[in-house]
């Protein structure tokens, strides 16, 4: 048996959730419409038209839910919330919603739970969405505003801040190929939707800032592990290297390094709308921050296909995952690998966590000084629970041991990650999938709303109480 991994001293160990994937109570308390309510009953979305509207019903027991925490040994909480929640037209406080953030807030504190608040967890409100939503240039500042109304209410108790989660889900699954809500497919309207939701999140770094100069902000970037087929092979170097560029890079070169990547425009010339960067937005996007999230599950296999496979590729990878059919995959085409894979299909590649986060600290945060978290990492499996409910879910469980592996590999190789959000605290509504899709380490019975730690959750209760894994 190897050595047990001990972490370093204040590793925060935490779970993380989503409002609409959570909360329920969707028309409670004044909440208004959001983009997924709005996906999720137009027909075809979401698995057997499932919805939000009870979810985990954490708006009514977010107490138990945090109790539950405790026992857990969780030191942290990464939630989000929920824009039309706090502003039901997207632009007037509604103090009801308010509360209710407030409330866990609280119930966290007492608890010893430090609360990591997400402004945009994917749930614009539709009356943005109805007015053009994050293409239109405006939707950036009416996030402002809404930052603001957030940190007024909580920024006497909360002192981590992410504005965004995986801006690059918000706009090429959401305006580019359509698989999450407002399900709009139009390649430009992509670009726009990320550069407004970067610039969203530099200026409502720069004015939370202003309001509070101690508060720690920053942002979560989704990230994959992508590599060529044929390393010899020059077509295969240029997939992986235009599917790093818009999966991984494309975010994080403007916010760190003020510009995007030549290569990442060039591949995406044909559809860059020629007025979009106005003059000074790229100073506001790389507003210096102090957290990097990061959210890593897997990575890809590409090769590059010439003209005439294009179409058939693409057709396969439609089959093949969220970043197959997305803004720039022409030409590429997605392995379908015989390797280990999670219940989304996901490759398992504990490995590639360990380069990425070398990599993010050689190239953006290191010397930006800038801390590493990851802000999520886990997976869905099809749990098999037992007459009571519990589940044996030992692929969860070693997949979470070997990707905490590979975060301590990295702090070893000199890199400072200083915290590790394991996704998800509850099963959950899972997107496009429903609740077909179960990604908690406590099971939610969804007749009864009961939860039952899995075993993933009493073994993670033992790691984030000694702050070793075995
Ligand atoms: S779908 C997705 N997820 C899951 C979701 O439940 C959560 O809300 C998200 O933050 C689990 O974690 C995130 N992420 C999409 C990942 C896209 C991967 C794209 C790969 C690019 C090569």
């Amino acid at each position: 048996m190897s050595a047990p991994k001990t972490f370093p001293d204040g590793f925060l160990w935490g779970s993380a959730t989503a409002a609409y994937q959570v909360e329920g109570a969707a028309w409670e308390d004044g909440r208004g419409a959001c983009i997924w309510d709005t996906y999720a009953r137009t027909p075809g979305r979401v698995h057997e038209g499932h919805n939000g509207d009870v979810a985990c019903d954490h708006y009514h027991r977010y107490a138990d839910d945090v109790a539950l925490m405790q026992k857990l040994n969780l030191g942290a909480y990464r939630f989000s919330t929920s824009w039309a929640r706090v502003m039901p037209d997207g632009r007037t406080v509604n103090r009801a919603g308010l509360d209710f953030y407030s409330r866990l807030t609280d119930e966290l504190l007492s608890r010893d739970v430090v609360p990591w608040l997400t402004l945009y967890h994917w749930d614009l409100p539709q009356a943005l969405e109805d007015a053009g939503g994050w293409p239109s240039r405006d939707t950036a500042y009416r996030f402002v505003d809404y930052a603001a109304a957030v940190q007024s209410a909580l920024g006497d108790r909360i002192n981590f801040w992410t504005t965004l989660n995986e801006p690059w889900c918000s706009a090429f699954l959401g305006y580019g190929s359509g698989r999450h809500a407002p399900g709009r497919t139009d390649g430009a309207d992509a670009l726009r939707a990320a550069h407004h939701l970067m610039l969203g999140h530099g200026l409502a770094v720069q004015d939370l800032r202003s309001r509070d100069s101690s508060l720690t902000l920053g942002l979560t970037l989704n990230f994959a592990d992508v590599t060529p087929a044929d390393p010899q092979e020059p077509g295969d170097l240029d997939a992986a290297r235009r599917i790093d560029g818009l999966s991984n890079r494309y975010f994080a070169e403007p916010l760190f390094h003020g510009a995007y990547a030549p290569d990442i425009l060039e591949d995406v010339r044909e559809l860059w709308p020629a007025d979009l960067v106005v003059d000074g937005d790229l100073e506001v996007i790389s507003t210096p921050t102090d957290v990097l999230g990061v959210n890593y599950y897997s990575g890809n296999t590409v090769r590059g296909v010439g003209p005439d496979e294009a179409h058939a590729a693409a057709d396969q990878a439609r089959a093949d995952g969220p970043a197959s059919d997305s803004v720039g995959s022409e030409h590429v085409e997605f392995l379908a690998l015989d390797v280990e894979r999670t219940g989304m299909g996901w490759e398992v590649r504990p490995q590639g966590l360990t380069q990425l986060l070398v990599r993010l600290d050689r190239d953006y945060t290191g010397p930006a000084g800038t801390a590493l978290y990851v802000t999520e990492n886990g997976a869905a499996y099809d749990d098999v629970p037992d007459q009571d409910g519990f589940v044996q879910d030992d692929e969860r469980l070693r997949y979470v041991r070997e990707h905490l592996g590979a975060v301590h590999d990295a702090i070893e190789q000199g890199v400072e990650v200083k915290g590790y959000f394991l996704w998800s605290l509850l099963d959950n509504f899972e997107w496009a999938f429903g609740y077909d899709k179960r990604f908690g380490i406590v099971r939610v019975d969804y007749d009864t709303l009961q939860r039952i730690p899995k075993a993933s959750a009493r073994w993670y209760a033992e790691v984030a109480g000694s702050h070793q894994v075995e």
